[in-house]
């Protein structure tokens, strides 16, 4: 079964714990658990990794395109969380494992908050952006990394 990896950045382990009326009630825990409950049905297994640190999560991005390159992944669902708006060491790790499809996901509608959350250094890089869905979001990015890159009407012949 082909793979689905979901990663979130610094702070995210925090979720459910702080922040309620931001981020919801629901726990990085309950988040991985839907996320591969939801693989399961959609016919993907789903890796989760979080970490606090930009360059794991540079490096577990590096690895992905060697687990892409193998055929064994179909892409990444990412929160970067602050590092969104101030990475571009992760910007350039996302063009640097292009064509590996990334779909960038923030759980609070960041345009709706303050100006530096305005501004994603991410999104270039990414395939395709989920805003402001809260948790519901990373399954509606999964969704779409298998819609854009699977099934779309684009990848097949008329
Ligand atoms: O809305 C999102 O998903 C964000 O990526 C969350 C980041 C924030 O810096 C981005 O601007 C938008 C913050 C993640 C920290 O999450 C916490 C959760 C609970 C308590 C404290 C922090």
């Amino acid at each position: 079964m082909k793979k689905i990896l979901i990663l979130n950045g610094p702070n995210l382990n925090l979720l459910g714990t702080r922040e309620p009326a931001q981020y919801g009630y629901t726990t990085l825990a309950d988040v991985e658990a839907f996320c591969k409950a939801h693989g399961q049905t959609i016919g993907y297994e789903v890796e989760c990794f979080q970490s606090n640190w930009e360059g794991a999560l540079i490096d577990r991005i590096h690895e992905a395109s060697s687990q892409y390159k193998a055929g064994e992944l179909l892409g990444i669902v990412i929160n970067p969380g602050a590092l969104t708006h101030t990475s571009i060491a992760l910007h350039d790790a996302i063009k640097g494992v292009e064509p590996l499809p990334v779909i960038e996901c923030h759980i609070s509608n960041v345009h709706a908050r303050e100006a530096f959350r305005h501004h994603s250094w991410v999104s270039p890089a990414a395939a395709g952006i989920v805003v402001g869905f809260g948790v519901d979001g990373y399954l509606i990015a999964m969704d779409g990394l298998v819609r854009k890159f699977v099934n779309s009407a684009a990848t097949k012949k008329p």
